[in-house]
C-alpha cells in the first residue's frame, strides 16, 4: 500500500519547490515561476542531446564563443533556449551565459527580481563521445529592481540564493539547492516531470575518491602535489584513494556529492587561475556542497566568499567531502606559513 501511495503522491519539482516557497508567507510565486523556466530549458536540453547523434546536431555550427572554442550547434541552441525561457518568464533582470561575452540586460517590458547565471551546456566537448554533460546555474536576487547593474550580475557567491545542475547521462538528473539543503529529481520522459528521487542529498564527510586531471601535475603548486601524493601513498596506512575523472564538471560534482570524495580544478603555471569560471561553475557547485554538508576551497578562501570583477573570471577550485577539503586546506595554510 504505501509503495502504492508513494508511486501515486508524485512529488515534481514544481510541487517540492512550492512547498519550501510556502514558508516564506511574502512569496508570491515568483521563484517557482523562474525555476519553471530553467526546468523547462533544461527538458528541452535533455530531449535535443539525447537525439543529438541522430539529428546531426552534433557538429561545429562553424560560430565561437567567448572562450575562443568552437561552439557546437547544442551549445548555441541550448543557450538560446534559457535565454528565451529566462526572458519570457519576466522574473528576471540580468544574465550571464557561458557562451555569450557581456552580460544580457532584460527588456524593461519582461524585468523581474533575479538574477541567473548558467553555463548552458557545460562539457559539451563530451557530445562527440556521450559522456554526461549539464547545465549550471546559480540564482541571485537584484540589489535594486529600479536600478539594475552590471555589479547585480558579479555579487559574491555568498550572495546566491539558489543553485543547481541538470545532468544529461543515462537520465536526466536535476540537482537545487534553495538554501534548504539538496535534492535530486529525476525526470520521467513519460510524464515529463522531474519527480523527486534523492531527498535530503548529503555528502559523506570523508571520501575515497579524489577527481582531478593528472596531466596537468607537471604544472601544480606544491600544497596541490603534495595532496595527490597523499591520495597516492597514504601515510598513515589507510588506503590509496580511487581517482575518477570525467572531464564534465556535472557528472564528476554529481559523483562526488552522491559518493563523497574531491574534486580539483587547481591553479597551474600554465593557468594561474585554474580554469573554471566563477560565476556559473564555481559559485553554483559551492553553494551545493556546503548546503549538502561539503566545502568549497580556491587554495585561498572560502570560495563562495569570493567577489568576481570579470564576467568571465575564473578560480582555482577544491571541492567535496568535509574532511578532505579540511586536508588541502591545511597544506595550503603551511605552505603559507613557509613563504
Ligand atoms: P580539462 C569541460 O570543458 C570543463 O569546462 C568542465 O566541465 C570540466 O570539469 C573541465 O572543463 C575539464 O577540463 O582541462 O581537465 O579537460
Amino acid at each position: 500500500h504505501q509503495a502504492d501511495t508513494n508511486r501515486t503522491d508524485l512529488m515534481t519539482i514544481t510541487r517540492f519547490v512550492l512547498n519550501e516557497q510556502s514558508k516564506y508567507p511574502e512569496s508570491r510565486g515568483d521563484f517557482t515561476i523562474l525555476l519553471n523556466a530553467i526546468v523547462l530549458g533544461c527538458k528541452f536540453v535533455c530531449s535535443a542531446v539525447s537525439k543529438a547523434g541522430l539529428a546531426k546536431l552534433i557538429g561545429l555550427a562553424g560560430e565561437t564563443n567567448v572562450q575562443g572554442e568552437e561552439q557546437k550547434k547544442l551549445d548555441v541552441l541550448s543557450n538560446e533556449v534559457f535565454v528565451k525561457a529566462l526572458i519570457s518568464s519576466g522574473r528576471t533582470s540580468v544574465l550571464v551565459s557561458e557562451e555569450v561575452g557581456e552580460a544580457i540586460f532584460v527588456p524593461q517590458s519582461h524585468r523581474g527580481k533575479y538574477i541567473v547565471v548558467f553555463d548552458p551546456l557545460d562539457g559539451s566537448s563530451n557530445i562527440d563521445c556521450g559522456v554526461s554533460i549539464g547545465t549550471i546555474f546559480g540564482i541571485y536576487m537584484v540589489k535594486n529592481e529600479a536600478k539594475v547593474s552590471l555589479e547585480d550580475a558579479m555579487q559574491p557567491g555568498n550572495q546566491m540564493l539558489a543553485a543547481g545542475y541538470c545532468m544529461y547521462g543515462s537520465s536526466c538528473t536535476f540537482v537545487l539547492s534553495t538554501g534548504n539543503g539538496v535534492n535530486g529529481f529525476t525526470l520521467d520522459p513519460s510524464l515529463g516531470e522531474f519527480i523527486l528521487t534523492h531527498p535530503n542529498i548529503k555528502i559523506p564527510r570523508k571520501g575515497k575518491i579524489y577527481s582531478v586531471n593528472e596531466g596537468n601535475a607537471k604544472n601544480w603548486d606544491e600544497p596541490t602535489t603534495k595532496y595527490v601524493q597523499k591520495c597516492k601513498f597514504p601515510q598513515d596506512g589507510s588506503p590509496p584513494k580511487s581517482l575518477r575523472y570525467i572531464g564534465s564538471m556535472v557528472a564528476d560534482i554529481h559523483r562526488t556529492l552522491l559518493y563523497g570524495g574531491i574534486f580539483m580544478y587547481p591553479a597551474d603555471i600554465k593557468s594561474p587561475h585554474g580554469k573554471l569560471r566563477i560565476l556559473y561553475e564555481v559559485f553554483p557547485m559551492s553553494y551545493l556542497m556546503e548546503q549538502a554538508g561539503g566545502q568549497a576551497f580556491t587554495g585561498k578562501q572560502r570560495a563562495l566568499d569570493l567577489v568576481p570583477r570579470e564576467l568571465h573570471e575564473r578560480s582555482p577550485i577544491f571541492l567535496g567531502s568535509y574532511d578532505d577539503i579540511e586536508q588541502i586546506k591545511e597544506l595550503y595554510a603551511s605552505s603559507k606559513a613557509d613563504c
